[in-house]
This record gives C-alpha cells, structure tokens and sequence, in this order.
C-alpha cells in the first residue's frame, strides 16, 4: 500500500508505519530503534573489533562492538520517552526505565547478534523484540513488533506490527526507504540452514537432514541468525534450524532476543516457528536468558520436523 503518486521506493520507515496506522508512540520507539543502527553502523565499520575486556552472563567475551552496540541501543531507547522495560542479551537482568506502564513499551534486543563474524567480514544484525507495557516475559505472540536490522553488503531493517512483513533499505542518506511490502514465504524450502555440530544430532534431526538433501535441499549456512533468518524470508523458500542437540537440549539460541521476534516476523510472513514439538510463539518464558530448540522457515519443512522431532525423536527419548 503506497501513498498515492508516490513510488514505493520514496516511502520512508516513519511514512510506512503511519499508512499502517501504527499510533505514534511505537512509530516514534521503531523510528528509534532505526536511527540507533546508523550509529550501529558506523561502529562496525570503524570500532575496535577487540575484545571488551569483560563477559555476559553466559561466560562469553564480550567484544568491544557488543558493549558499544549494547550502549547505543540503551542510550536511545532511555531517551525515546515512551520505554517502561529494556532487557538486552549483552545484560544479566532488566533494565527498568520508567515506572509508568500506561501507553509505553517493553523492549527485548540483541544489540550485535553474531558479533564474532565481523572480524572476518560477515553479516550480523540486531534483532528487537517489543511488548506492550512493562511485561517482557510473556510469550512471542503477544508481542506487538518485531524487526531487525541487517548490517551486510547493505543495510537493511524489517519490521512487522502485525500488519505484514516489510522490508527498508538503507539510501545514501542514511534514510530507510521501502524496498518490498507484505513479504511472503512459500511453503517447501529448497535450501536448509542447519545450526550446532552435525555430530551432536539426534537420531530425529538426522534423519530430518538426510530427508531434505534427499530432496535436493541446497545446504546454505552462515553461523549469523539475521543473514540467515533474512536469506530464508526473501528467497521465500528456506528452513533455518538450530535443534536439540545430545550435549545441549535446549539449543543454543535465546528465546527472548533472537527466537520470539524471528518467529513473529517468519509468521507473519507465512510461515512457521516450532522447538520441535511446540509453536516458539506459544512458549511462555520462565526467566528472560531461556534458550529453545528452533526450526523455523517454510510452514511444510516445519511441520516435518515436529514428524521427525517430537513423534519419533522425543518419544523415543521417553521410552528409554
Ligand atoms: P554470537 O552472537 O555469539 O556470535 O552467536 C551467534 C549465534 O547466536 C547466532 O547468530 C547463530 O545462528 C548461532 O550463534 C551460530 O551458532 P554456531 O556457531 O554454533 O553454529
């Protein structure tokens, strides 16, 4: 839906959300949120790739782009006015903003998501995840806006507030202008991003890969959530998953900050988001660092998995 006379590509993020009705406080938190990447970006392009000297709570360290990046978003969202809640996956508790639930916002967000590729030059992406009032854990499906910012050979944002997928590029003026609206995904993937170490799977998983590459499903894998996340919404027809593994059940990616808003965002997208037996969406957090089991992508190869995960795999499990 493009203003009339106008072309969809002089569509700006702020223009976008008010054709879409979005009422002025989430509009200005997005239109935040969008302006912090910029500086996001020039960090990435010229910050110090060292290592910050200091570690998050899952004992990883913390790169000097992950702590600048976390304060960048910080900083800007203390400022927007219209902030009860922050929870940043570079932190080990919520950050409280403002006391006053009414008409203010929520927000979950890995600042630098896959920080360690930048030292070799790959993609990585801040995913962001926003609740209505002072709740962050609740399960994703009641989340009123999801988006990501893709920092690649160019920078693009996605965002949904329940209105569709959209996609943003970033111009020579640093602005966000419309690039595709109400982005669809098809229902069979033919290529597949498997996460964790091959030898870790189980019997379930293995079997579900061998099923694919049967099929002719081309593997294409980056180690970063957003490029690949990304690569499966626009090529339409992708399966991301990082699954149960023997040494780590759970998985590896945190619910809160990558799972949730990625799973809304693919939803809404038609398709689908599952740990392997239940709707991530569905999942309600019992405390903000959880982590799940993910397959997500193509509403067909989804459904598939729970065949092979939560009929056959976990059953299994069960009766041993
Ligand atoms: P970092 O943010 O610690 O670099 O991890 C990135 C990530 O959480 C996610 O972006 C990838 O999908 C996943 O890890 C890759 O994990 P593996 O390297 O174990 O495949």
């Amino acid at each position: 839906m493009s203003a009339p006379g106008k072309t969809k590509f002089q569509i700006d993020l702020r223009r976008h959300l008010r054709e879409h009705y979005v009422n002025e406080n989430l509009t200005h938190l997005i239109c935040e949120i969008a302006e912090a990447s910029k500086y996001i970006i020039h960090s990435i392009r010229t910050g110090d790739l060292g290592v910050a000297g200091t570690s998050n709570l899952y004992g990883e360290d913390q790169l000097a782009l992950d702590v600048l990046s976390d304060r960048i978003l910080r900083k800007r969202l203390d400022h927007s006015r219209v902030v009860a809640n922050i929870m940043s996956e570079e932190a080990d508790q919520i950050i409280p903003i403002s006391p006053d639930c009414n008409g203010k916002y929520s927000v979950a967000f890995d600042p630098l998501d896959g920080s360690s590729l930048v030292d070799v030059n790959l993609a990585v992406g801040t995913i962001v995840s926003i609740f209505e009032g002072c709740d962050l854990l609740q399960p994703g499906r009641n989340q009123v806006a999801a988006m990501y910012i893709l920092y690649g050979p160019r920078t693009t944002l996605v965002y949904s507030v329940g209105k569709g997928v959209h996609e943003f590029g970033m111009n020579t003026l640093m602005e966000y202008t419309l690039l595709r609206e109400n982005i669809t995904i098809g229902p069979q993937a033919n290529l597949y991003a498997p996460g964790g170490l091959r030898n870790l799977y189980t019997p379930g998983v293995e079997a579900y890969v061998r099923t694919l590459e049967e099929r002719g499903v081309k593997l294409r894998y980056s180690g970063g959530f957003v490029p690949d996340i990304n690569q499966v919404l626009l090529k339409g027809k992708g399966i991301f998953f990082y699954p149960h593994l023997k040494d780590q059940p759970k998985g590896k990616l945190r619910l809160l900050f990558e799972l949730s808003p990625m799973a809304y965002l693919i939803e809404q997208a038609g398709g689908a988001a599952s740990d392997g037996c239940r709707r991530i969406l569905d999942i309600q957090p019992t405390e903000i660092h959880e982590r799940s089991p993910v397959f997500i992508g193509c509403k067909e190869d989804v459904a598939m998995a729970e065949e092979f995960i939560c009929k056959h795999d976990l059953q299994r499990d069960s009766a041993e």
